[in-house]
C-alpha cells in the first residue's frame, strides 16, 4: 500500500464525507480490469461485444444528458475573477466548496469508491504529473487505466510525494434496495467540474462522461497544468504530437492545436496519400512542451490512450485508428449490430437494416435519426496503435520543429499560412477560430467562436495572462532554435457549402510544405495574412478531384473579407478587455497595415 500520510488522510476525510459502502484501491492489474469490466456487463451498464469480431470490446451507453463535456458547468476558482478571467466561469472558491460540499455529503451510499492512482507522463519522468482520483464510477475506473499509467505502479512512484486531489462523483446515490440505472448522473444543474488551481484541486460531481470524469485529461493536464506551467515556465496545450519521416528518411516532429472535433486525433495518425512519406503518432490530444537540455521545445504526451470521436472514423479516413480499435477497446455512444458488432455514422459500411441506436433503441435507417452520438467515443490503449512512434514514452520529449494551429473556418483563412515571426505567430493562435462541433453540448453548435490555441475551454487562467506566457516562452529561445507556428485550414468551403479540400491522407501534401519550409527547401510568397505556398510549391501531383480553380480558392487570401476579419479580431481583443499584451495589438495593427486599410471610415463629404 502507502505510507504517504496526506493521501490517507484525504481518502479518510472524503470516506466521511461521500460515505461508499467500499473502497477499492485500484492496483491497475489485468485481473482488476476484467473484474471491473464482468461486474459491469452483470448489472446491466456494460455490453460485451461480440469476442470473435471485437475481442476485448465493450459498449457503453450513457445518459442522454450526459454525452460530452459541459462548458457551461465548468469552473476556475480561483481566489479572484481576475485570475480566471474573461473567458472562464469563475466561481468564489469557498461559495463553490460549500455548494459542492452539500452535493458530496452521502453522495456515494450504496456504491464503491474507487481510489486510481495515476501518473501523467512517463513513470519516472521528471516531468510527469501525479493525480489521485476518487470516484465512485468504475467506467472511470477502467478508462482512466487505459488513458493514464495508473494503480501500484503509480502509487510506489508516487510515494510520499504531491498529487492534485481529484474527487469524482456520478452525484446519484443510492437508497438501501434501490436498483441502479446502467448510466447514473445527476440532472444539469447539480453537475460541477470544477478547478481550484490554488489547491491542486479537482472537484466534479454529477457527470460520468470523458472530459467530464476522466480527470487526467482535460482537468488535469490542461487546466490545472496550464497554471502549473505558467509558473514555471512551459506550456500545456490541447495538442497532438506527430513524427514526418520524409522519402529521404529525414524526420520532424509537429505538434499540432486544433478545437474537439476538428481533427488532431486523424492528423496524429495519417496515412499520406504522398509515396514516401511517414506519420507516426506520438499523442492525439495534449501536450506538455518545455524547453530540453539541447535548448529546443520538446514535446511530450502526457496521456497513454486515445479517447478519440467514432462518427467519421472509417478504414478510408483513418485506417491506424480503426486498426487500433479492433480489439480490447471501450465504445461509448455507438451503435450496436445484430452481430454484436459496433457501427456508426461515417463508418464506411452502410447502415446495416437493423441496429441498437446510442439510446438503446431499436433503429432502422428509415428512422431518421443519427444511430451513433455524433460525440461517440472509443477509448484505447496508445499501444495498440499500428502508428505508434517507438519513441512516444521518451521521457525528455521529442523536439518540436512546427506548431500548427487550425480550426474549422468555413471562409477567409487559406489552407495553410506560415507565420511572419513568433510573435506573429502568437497572434494567429490568439484569434484561432472555429465552428463549434458535438464535443461539448451547446446551442451553437455551428456557430464560428474564436478559441485561442484551442484553449479557450481548457485554459486555467486568465486568457490574456495566457497568451502572454506564449509570447514569454517564445523569449527564452535562441533564435533558430524555436519551432515555427504555421496555420491550417482542411474545412474552407465553397460557394455551396462543400469542404474545397479532400483532407485526411491528402493533408500530407501541406505537411510536406511544412516540413519543407523548415528545411529552406519550399518557396513562400508574402500576403497580408502570412506566408503562403508559392505557386508550384505544394505538391498537388495525382491530387483527385480538386481543379485549377478550387485550389487558388484554397490558397486565396481575399481583401474585402481580411478587412472584415481583421475589424472582428479587433471587437474580440476589445471583448476581452484591458491588459492584453501590447504585442498581439501591435500585430493586429501591423495586420490592418498591410490590408491598406487600418479604420473602415466612411468617406469623407
Ligand atoms: P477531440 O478528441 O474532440 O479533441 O477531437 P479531434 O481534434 O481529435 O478530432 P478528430 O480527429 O476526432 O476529428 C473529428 C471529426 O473531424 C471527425 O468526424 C473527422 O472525420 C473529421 N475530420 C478530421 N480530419 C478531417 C479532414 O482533414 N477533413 C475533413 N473534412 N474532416 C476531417
Ligand atoms: C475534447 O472535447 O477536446 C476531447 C474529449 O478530447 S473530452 O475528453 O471529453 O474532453
Ligand atoms: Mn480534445
Amino acid at each position: 500500500m502507502t505510507s504517504n500520510t496526506d493521501l490517507l488522510n484525504w481518502i479518510d476525510e472524503i470516506t466521511r464525507l461521500c460515505t461508499p459502502d467500499s473502497v477499492h484501491w485500484c492496483d491497475g492489474s489485468e485481473e482488476e480490469y476484467q473484474l471491473l469490466l464482468d461486474r459491469m456487463v452483470a448489472s446491466g451498464a456494460a455490453v460485451r461485444l461480440n469476442q470473435q469480431l471485437r475481442p476485448g470490446c465493450y459498449l457503453f451507453r450513457s445518459h442522454p444528458s450526459d454525452v460530452a463535456r459541459v462548458e457551461d458547468r465548468t469552473f476556475i476558482a480561483s481566489p479572484t475573477r481576475e485570475e480566471a478571467g474573461p473567458t472562464n466561469n469563475w466561481r468564489d472558491p469557498e461559495e463553490l466548496r460549500a455548494t459542492m460540499l452539500a452535493l458530496y455529503r452521502g453522495c456515494m451510499k450504496g456504491r464503491k469508491m474507487y481510489v486510481i492512482p495515476f501518473v501523467m507522463g512517463p513513470i519516472g519522468s521528471e516531468f510527469s504529473l501525479f493525480g489521485v482520483e476518487l470516484t465512485d464510477s468504475p467506467y472511470v475506473a477502467v478508462n482512466m487505466r487505459l488513458m493514464t499509467r495508473m494503480g501500484t505502479k503509480a502509487l510506489d512512484a508516487l510515494g510520499d510525494g504531491d498529487f492534485v486531489r481529484c474527487l469524482h462523483s456520478v452525484g446519484a446515490p443510492l437508497d438501501q434496495g434501490q436498483a441502479d440505472v446502467s448510466w447514473p448522473c445527476a440532472p444539469m444543474e447539480h453537475k460541477y467540474i470544477a478547478h481550484f488551481p490554488q489547491d491542486n484541486a479537482i472537484w466534479s460531481y454529477g457527470s460520468g462522461y470523458g472530459g467530464n470524469a476522466l480527470l487526467g485529461k482535460k482537468c488535469l493536464a490542461l487546466r490545472i497544468a496550464s497554471v502549473q506551467a505558467r509558473k514555471e515556465g512551459w506550456l500545456a496545450e490541447h495538442m497532438l504530437i506527430l513524427g514526418l519521416t520524409d522519402p529521404k528518411g529525414r524526420k520532424a516532429y509537429f505538434t499540432a492545436a486544433f478545437p474537439s472535433a476538428c481533427g488532431k486525433t486523424n492528423l496524429a495518425m495519417l496515412v499520406p496519400k504522398l509515396p514516401g512519406w511517414k506519420v507516426e503518432t506520438l499523442g492525439d490530444d495534449i501536450a506538455w512542451l518545455r524547453k530540453g537540455r539541447d535548448g529546443r521545445l520538446r514535446a511530450v504526451n502526457p496521456e497513454s490512450g486515445f479517447f478519440g470521436v467514432a462518427p467519421g472514423t472509417s478504414y478510408k479516413s483513418n485506417p491506424n485508428a480503426m486498426h487500433s480499435i479492433e480489439r480490447d477497446t471501450l465504445f461509448t455512444n455507438v451503435a450496436l449490430t445484430d452481430e454484436g458488432d459496433v457501427w456508426w455514422e461515417g463508418i464506411g459500411t452502410p447502415p446495416p437494416s437493423h441496429l441498437i441506436d446510442w439510446q438503446g433503441m431499436d433503429w432502422t435507417p428509415e428512422s431518421g435519426r443519427n444511430a451513433a452520438h455524433p460525440n461517440a467515443r472509443f477509448t484505447v490503449s496508445a499501444a495498440r496503435c499500428p502508428a505508434i512512434a517507438p519513441e512516444w514514452e521518451d521521457p525528455e520529449g521529442a523536439p518540436v520543429s512546427a506548431i500548427l494551429i487550425g480550426g474549422r473556418r468555413p471562409g477567409v483563412v487559406p489552407l495553410v499560412t506560415e507565420s511572419l515571426s513568433w510573435q506573429h505567430g502568437v497572434f494567429m493562435g490568439s484569434v484561432m477560430g472555429s465552428e463549434i462541433t458535438a464535443a461539448a453540448i451547446s446551442d451553437a453548435i455551428g456557430q464560428v467562436r474564436r478559441d485561442p490555441f484551442a484553449m479557450l475551454p481548457f485554459i486555467g487562467y486568465n486568457v490574456k495572462d495566457y497568451l502572454r506566457h506564449w509570447l514569454e516562452v517564445g523569449k527564452a529561445f535562441l533564435p533558430g532554435q524555436l519551432p515555427r507556428i504555421f496555420s491550417v485550414n482542411w474545412f474552407r468551403k465553397d460557394a455551396g457549402g462543400r469542404f474545397l479540400w479532400p483532407g485526411y491522407g491528402e493533408n500530407a501534401r501541406v505537411l510536406k510544405w511544412i516540413f519543407q519550409r523548415m528545411l529552406g527547401e519550399a518557396e513562400a510568397i508574402e500576403t497580408p495574412a502570412g506566408l503562403l505556398p508559392a505557386p508550384g510549391a505544394l505538391d498537388l501531383e495525382g491530387l483527385e478531384g480538386v481543379d485549377e480553380e478550387q485550389v487558388s480558392q484554397l490558397l486565396k487570401v481575399d481583401i474585402p473579407e481580411w478587412r472584415a476579419e481583421a475589424r472582428s479580431i479587433r471587437a474580440y481583443y476589445d471583448k476581452l478587455g484591458e491588459g492584453m499584451p501590447s504585442e498581439l495589438k501591435d500585430e493586429l495593427g501591423a495586420l490592418e497595415q498591410r490590408l491598406g486599410d487600418p479604420v473602415d471610415q466612411p468617406s469623407a463629404p
